[in-house]
């Protein structure tokens, strides 16, 4: 009787590993991101206007050539983030993967470190 659950147990596993591999195989190879470079320096984006697509897989990588650190973040119009925080500490390079936001308009981009924001460290994402 206590062999048998862990039997049942075992097999259960089995499957719930074949589920997620089954679902999850697909997603991450059904196209691959469309890449954006930007270079931050002190205190600015190049570009700092980007237009995206609708939902776009977005690949985001950023070269910081300022002396200090620099993050890349986009906002919706009430603040709320839409992408995680990309960090790039001086002389290095990082990449930063997400979905452009599924309404068409225009966000704000900004590096949150704080301080760089009023110094100009602002941007515009375009969604169309
Ligand atoms: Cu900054």
């Amino acid at each position: 009787m206590k062999g048998k659950t862990v039997v049942i147990s075992f097999t259960g596993l089995i499957v719930i590993i074949w589920l997620l591999t089954a679902c999850g195989a697909p997603a991450a190879t059904a196209s691959n991101p469309t890449e954006f470079k930007v270079t931050a320096t002190d205190f600015k984006f190049e570009p700092a206007d980007l237009t995206l697509k609708a939902g776009q897989k977005i690949k985001l990588t950023m070269t910081n050539k300022g002396a200090i650190d620099h993050t890349w973040l986009l906002k919706d119009a009430s603040g709320k983030e839409l992408s995680q925080t990309l960090t790039v500490k001086n002389g290095e390079t990082k990449s930063l993967e997400f979905a452009a936001p599924a309404a068409p308009g225009t966000y704000t981009l900004v590096c949150d470190i704080p301080g760089h924001k009023e110094l100009g460290m602002v941007g515009k994402v375009i969604v169309q």
